[in-house]
Protein backbone atom coordinates (compact mmCIF):
# COMPACT_ATOMS: atom_id res chain seq x y z
CA UNK A 1 0.00 0.00 0.00
CA UNK A 2 1.42 3.52 -1.21
CA UNK A 3 1.36 5.78 1.93
CA UNK A 4 -0.66 9.02 2.01
CA UNK A 5 2.54 11.08 2.39
CA UNK A 6 3.81 9.44 -1.14
CA UNK A 7 0.68 9.75 -2.70
CA UNK A 8 -1.63 12.69 -2.00
CA UNK A 9 -5.09 13.04 -2.45
CA UNK A 10 -7.50 16.03 -1.98
CA UNK A 11 -10.39 15.72 0.46
CA UNK A 12 -12.51 15.32 -2.83
CA UNK A 13 -10.34 12.19 -4.34
CA UNK A 14 -8.83 14.27 -6.72
CA UNK A 15 -5.04 13.47 -7.11
CA UNK A 16 -2.76 16.43 -5.28
CA UNK A 17 -1.37 18.45 -8.06
CA UNK A 18 -3.52 17.85 -10.98
CA UNK A 19 -6.96 18.03 -9.18
CA UNK A 20 -8.25 15.14 -11.26
CA UNK A 21 -10.31 11.69 -10.98
CA UNK A 22 -9.52 8.85 -13.33
CA UNK A 23 -12.32 9.18 -15.14
CA UNK A 24 -11.33 12.54 -16.08
CA UNK A 25 -8.26 11.56 -18.17
CA UNK A 26 -8.64 10.27 -21.68
CA UNK A 27 -6.15 7.93 -22.61
CA UNK A 28 -5.15 10.46 -25.78
CA UNK A 29 -3.21 13.04 -23.49
CA UNK A 30 -2.18 16.11 -25.54
CA UNK A 31 0.41 18.44 -23.17
CA UNK A 32 1.30 21.95 -23.69
CA UNK A 33 3.28 24.03 -21.30
CA UNK A 34 1.26 27.60 -22.14
CA UNK A 35 -2.27 27.27 -19.54
CA UNK A 36 -3.82 29.64 -22.65
CA UNK A 37 -2.88 26.81 -25.22
CA UNK A 38 -5.39 24.20 -23.35
CA UNK A 39 -8.29 26.59 -24.49
CA UNK A 40 -6.84 27.24 -27.89
CA UNK A 41 -6.95 23.34 -28.63
CA UNK A 42 -10.27 22.27 -26.42
CA UNK A 43 -11.52 25.23 -28.89
CA UNK A 44 -11.25 22.38 -31.66
CA UNK A 45 -12.87 20.09 -29.86
CA UNK A 46 -16.67 19.08 -30.82
CA UNK A 47 -17.76 19.05 -27.35
CA UNK A 48 -16.36 19.43 -23.88
CA UNK A 49 -16.72 17.01 -20.97
CA UNK A 50 -14.41 18.10 -18.06
CA UNK A 51 -12.55 21.28 -17.12
CA UNK A 52 -10.56 21.64 -14.31
CA UNK A 53 -7.46 23.78 -12.81
CA UNK A 54 -5.05 24.47 -10.21
CA UNK A 55 -2.01 26.16 -10.45
CA UNK A 56 -0.39 25.93 -13.91
CA UNK A 57 -2.43 22.57 -14.55
CA UNK A 58 -5.22 23.12 -16.64
CA UNK A 59 -6.96 20.66 -17.84
CA UNK A 60 -9.81 19.87 -20.49
CA UNK A 61 -11.29 16.80 -21.77
CA UNK A 62 -13.49 16.51 -24.84
CA UNK A 63 -14.50 15.00 -28.37
CA UNK A 64 -12.11 15.24 -31.48
CA UNK A 65 -13.80 13.29 -34.18
CA UNK A 66 -15.40 10.73 -31.64
CA UNK A 67 -12.13 10.42 -29.90
CA UNK A 68 -11.65 11.53 -26.50
CA UNK A 69 -9.05 13.90 -25.71
CA UNK A 70 -7.28 15.22 -22.54
CA UNK A 71 -5.59 18.61 -22.72
CA UNK A 72 -3.65 19.24 -20.24
CA UNK A 73 -0.66 22.64 -19.75
CA UNK A 74 2.38 21.65 -17.83
CA UNK A 75 3.81 25.13 -16.99
CA UNK A 76 7.65 25.33 -17.80
CA UNK A 77 10.04 22.79 -17.16
CA UNK A 78 11.35 19.08 -16.38
CA UNK A 79 10.53 19.53 -12.11
CA UNK A 80 6.51 20.06 -13.50
CA UNK A 81 6.93 16.92 -16.20
CA UNK A 82 7.94 15.07 -12.77
CA UNK A 83 4.88 15.57 -11.46
CA UNK A 84 2.53 15.61 -14.40
CA UNK A 85 3.62 12.72 -15.57
CA UNK A 86 3.64 10.94 -12.48
CA UNK A 87 0.22 12.42 -10.88
CA UNK A 88 -0.81 10.78 -14.65
CA UNK A 89 0.56 7.23 -14.47
CA UNK A 90 -0.95 7.03 -10.63
CA UNK A 91 -4.50 7.86 -11.86
CA UNK A 92 -4.59 5.10 -14.53
CA UNK A 93 -2.45 2.49 -12.90
CA UNK A 94 -3.00 2.75 -9.20
CA UNK A 95 -5.96 2.13 -7.60
CA UNK A 96 -6.32 5.61 -5.66
CA UNK A 97 -8.64 4.11 -3.44
CA UNK A 98 -6.69 0.70 -2.17
CA UNK A 99 -3.34 2.81 -2.84
CA UNK A 100 -2.36 -0.24 -4.27
CA UNK A 101 -0.93 -1.01 -7.85
CA UNK A 102 -2.95 -2.33 -10.28
CA UNK A 103 -2.01 -5.49 -12.11
CA UNK A 104 -3.39 -4.66 -15.35
CA UNK A 105 -1.51 -1.54 -16.46
CA UNK A 106 -2.55 0.98 -19.22
CA UNK A 107 -0.31 2.64 -21.74
CA UNK A 108 -1.45 6.46 -22.44
CA UNK A 109 -0.72 8.25 -25.90
CA UNK A 110 1.24 11.38 -24.92
CA UNK A 111 1.86 14.38 -27.15
CA UNK A 112 3.54 17.28 -25.90
CA UNK A 113 2.81 20.60 -28.60
CA UNK A 114 5.21 23.14 -27.52
CA UNK A 115 7.44 25.95 -28.71
CA UNK A 116 11.02 25.68 -29.45
CA UNK A 117 14.08 27.57 -30.55
CA UNK A 118 16.09 26.08 -33.64
CA UNK A 119 19.64 25.73 -33.21
CA UNK A 120 20.29 25.34 -37.08
CA UNK A 121 20.14 27.83 -39.88
CA UNK A 122 17.78 25.80 -41.97
CA UNK A 123 15.26 24.94 -39.42
CA UNK A 124 13.81 28.66 -40.08
CA UNK A 125 11.56 30.33 -37.29
CA UNK A 126 7.57 28.85 -38.76
CA UNK A 127 9.13 25.38 -38.70
CA UNK A 128 7.78 22.62 -37.19
CA UNK A 129 10.08 20.08 -35.42
CA UNK A 130 9.27 16.93 -34.26
CA UNK A 131 12.04 15.34 -31.65
CA UNK A 132 12.81 12.02 -32.62
CA UNK A 133 15.23 12.14 -29.14
CA UNK A 134 15.68 14.24 -26.73
CA UNK A 135 18.77 14.85 -24.76
CA UNK A 136 17.88 16.08 -21.15
CA UNK A 137 20.34 19.35 -19.32
CA UNK A 138 18.00 18.93 -16.68
CA UNK A 139 19.52 16.26 -14.83
CA UNK A 140 15.66 15.40 -13.35
CA UNK A 141 15.81 11.45 -14.58
CA UNK A 142 19.30 10.88 -12.90
CA UNK A 143 17.19 10.62 -9.50
CA UNK A 144 15.59 7.20 -10.73
CA UNK A 145 17.36 3.92 -11.07
CA UNK A 146 16.38 3.05 -14.60
CA UNK A 147 17.96 6.42 -15.94
CA UNK A 148 20.50 3.76 -16.93
CA UNK A 149 18.63 1.16 -18.82
CA UNK A 150 16.68 3.80 -21.23
CA UNK A 151 19.39 6.58 -22.10
CA UNK A 152 21.29 5.67 -25.27
CA UNK A 153 24.91 5.65 -23.68
CA UNK A 154 26.65 5.63 -27.16
CA UNK A 155 24.73 8.84 -27.76
CA UNK A 156 25.62 9.96 -24.62
CA UNK A 157 29.39 9.20 -24.36
CA UNK A 158 29.84 11.14 -28.09
CA UNK A 159 27.95 14.14 -26.84
CA UNK A 160 29.97 14.09 -23.81
CA UNK A 161 33.28 13.93 -25.70
CA UNK A 162 32.64 16.06 -28.28
CA UNK A 163 31.31 19.21 -26.40
CA UNK A 164 33.91 18.75 -23.09
CA UNK A 165 31.22 18.42 -20.77
CA UNK A 166 31.90 20.22 -17.50
CA UNK A 167 31.80 17.48 -14.45
CA UNK A 168 29.57 20.32 -12.59
CA UNK A 169 26.72 20.27 -14.93
CA UNK A 170 24.05 17.84 -14.71
CA UNK A 171 25.16 14.51 -16.44
CA UNK A 172 23.11 14.58 -19.39
CA UNK A 173 20.96 11.33 -20.32
CA UNK A 174 19.72 10.68 -23.84
CA UNK A 175 15.89 9.34 -24.49
CA UNK A 176 13.85 8.19 -27.49
CA UNK A 177 10.10 9.54 -28.70
CA UNK A 178 7.84 6.59 -29.31
CA UNK A 179 7.86 4.88 -32.63
CA UNK A 180 4.17 4.36 -32.81
CA UNK A 181 3.47 8.32 -32.57
CA UNK A 182 6.50 9.39 -34.64
CA UNK A 183 4.72 6.95 -37.89
CA UNK A 184 1.84 9.27 -37.91
CA UNK A 185 4.26 11.91 -38.56
CA UNK A 186 6.09 10.85 -41.51
CA UNK A 187 5.09 14.16 -43.85
CA UNK A 188 7.89 16.47 -45.03
CA UNK A 189 6.12 19.60 -43.13
CA UNK A 190 7.93 18.00 -39.84
CA UNK A 191 11.23 18.19 -39.46
CA UNK A 192 12.85 15.64 -37.60
CA UNK A 193 15.98 16.20 -35.05
CA UNK A 194 17.13 16.29 -31.89
CA UNK A 195 16.18 18.59 -28.83
CA UNK A 196 17.60 19.49 -26.01
CA UNK A 197 15.49 20.17 -23.18
CA UNK A 198 17.50 23.10 -20.79
CA UNK A 199 16.86 23.20 -16.82
CA UNK A 200 16.20 26.99 -17.78
CA UNK A 201 15.80 29.66 -20.70
CA UNK A 202 18.71 32.00 -20.19
CA UNK A 203 22.25 30.74 -19.32
CA UNK A 204 21.10 26.70 -19.67
CA UNK A 205 20.06 27.65 -23.30
CA UNK A 206 23.13 30.07 -23.92
CA UNK A 207 21.56 33.49 -23.53
CA UNK A 208 23.69 36.00 -21.74
CA UNK A 209 22.48 39.12 -20.42
CA UNK A 210 24.15 40.12 -17.32
CA UNK A 211 25.99 36.80 -16.05
CA UNK A 212 28.75 34.73 -18.27
CA UNK A 213 28.57 31.74 -19.05
CA UNK A 214 30.24 28.20 -17.83
CA UNK A 215 30.07 26.34 -21.06
CA UNK A 216 30.94 29.52 -23.90
CA UNK A 217 31.12 27.55 -27.06
CA UNK A 218 28.67 25.05 -25.80
CA UNK A 219 25.73 26.16 -28.64
CA UNK A 220 28.32 26.37 -31.55
CA UNK A 221 29.02 23.09 -30.52
CA UNK A 222 25.79 22.23 -30.26
CA UNK A 223 25.22 23.17 -33.71
CA UNK A 224 28.09 21.25 -35.18
CA UNK A 225 27.58 17.85 -33.38
CA UNK A 226 26.09 14.53 -35.46
CA UNK A 227 26.05 11.40 -34.19
CA UNK A 228 24.56 8.51 -36.47
CA UNK A 229 22.96 10.74 -38.93
CA UNK A 230 21.40 12.57 -36.15
CA UNK A 231 21.73 16.41 -35.38
CA UNK A 232 20.50 18.47 -32.62
CA UNK A 233 17.61 20.68 -34.11
CA UNK A 234 15.93 22.86 -31.07
CA UNK A 235 15.92 23.81 -27.15
CA UNK A 236 13.21 24.23 -25.48
CA UNK A 237 12.50 22.88 -21.74
CA UNK A 238 10.19 19.67 -20.72
CA UNK A 239 10.88 16.89 -23.66
CA UNK A 240 14.14 14.85 -21.89
CA UNK A 241 11.58 14.18 -18.69
CA UNK A 242 8.41 13.64 -20.76
CA UNK A 243 10.46 11.10 -22.78
CA UNK A 244 12.39 9.50 -19.99
CA UNK A 245 9.71 8.73 -17.62
CA UNK A 246 6.89 7.57 -20.43
CA UNK A 247 9.56 5.24 -21.04
CA UNK A 248 9.91 3.98 -17.31
CA UNK A 249 6.12 3.83 -16.87
CA UNK A 250 4.99 2.38 -20.09
CA UNK A 251 3.53 5.04 -21.97
CA UNK A 252 4.25 6.39 -25.31
CA UNK A 253 5.34 10.13 -26.31
CA UNK A 254 6.15 12.78 -29.05
CA UNK A 255 6.95 16.08 -28.78
CA UNK A 256 6.08 18.44 -31.93
CA UNK A 257 7.05 22.12 -31.53
CA UNK A 258 6.39 25.16 -33.33
CA UNK A 259 10.12 26.99 -33.99
CA UNK A 260 9.47 31.12 -32.49
CA UNK A 261 13.33 31.71 -32.96
CA UNK A 262 16.57 31.10 -34.03
CA UNK A 263 19.36 30.92 -32.45
CA UNK A 264 21.90 31.08 -35.17
CA UNK A 265 20.39 33.59 -37.11
CA UNK A 266 19.03 35.62 -34.10
CA UNK A 267 15.17 35.72 -35.71
CA UNK A 268 12.31 35.70 -33.66
CA UNK A 269 8.45 35.45 -33.92
CA UNK A 270 6.62 36.81 -31.12
CA UNK A 271 3.48 36.55 -33.01
CA UNK A 272 3.31 33.10 -32.89
CA UNK A 273 -0.05 32.62 -32.23
CA UNK A 274 -1.92 32.04 -35.90
CA UNK A 275 1.24 29.34 -36.91
CA UNK A 276 0.56 27.73 -32.95
CA UNK A 277 -3.22 27.11 -34.01
CA UNK A 278 -2.28 25.37 -36.98
CA UNK A 279 0.11 23.25 -35.81
CA UNK A 280 -2.65 22.26 -33.37
CA UNK A 281 -5.07 21.53 -35.90
CA UNK A 282 -2.72 19.20 -37.93
CA UNK A 283 -1.25 17.45 -34.53
CA UNK A 284 -5.32 16.13 -33.75
CA UNK A 285 -5.62 15.26 -37.03
CA UNK A 286 -2.82 13.25 -37.31
CA UNK A 287 -3.35 11.75 -33.96
CA UNK A 288 -6.95 10.91 -35.03
CA UNK A 289 -6.28 9.57 -38.93
C1 LIG B 1 9.76 28.84 -22.42
O1 LIG B 1 9.35 30.08 -22.88
C2 LIG B 1 8.67 27.78 -22.55
O2 LIG B 1 8.25 27.66 -23.92
C3 LIG B 1 8.56 26.37 -24.43
C4 LIG B 1 9.61 25.82 -23.47
O3 LIG B 1 9.72 24.43 -23.51
C5 LIG B 1 9.19 26.39 -22.13
O4 LIG B 1 8.15 25.66 -21.54
O5 LIG B 1 7.44 25.51 -24.53
P1 LIG B 1 5.88 25.89 -24.26
O6 LIG B 1 5.53 26.98 -25.24
O7 LIG B 1 5.10 24.64 -24.50
O8 LIG B 1 5.77 26.35 -22.82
Amino acid sequence: MIQESELILNNDGTIFHLHLKPENVADQVILVGDQDRVETVAGFFDSIEFSAQNREFKTITGLYKNRRISVISTGIGTDNIDIVLNELDALVNIDLKTREIKKEKKSLSIVRIGTSGSLQEDIPVNSYVISQKSIGFDGMLNFYADRELISDLPFEKAFKSFTGWKNSLPTPYVVNSSKKLISKFDTELFKKGVTISAPGFYGPQGRVLRIPLAMPQLNQLLEQFQFEGLKITNFEMESSAIYGLSKMLGHNALTVCLIIANRVTGQANENYRPKMEHLIKTVLDNLTE
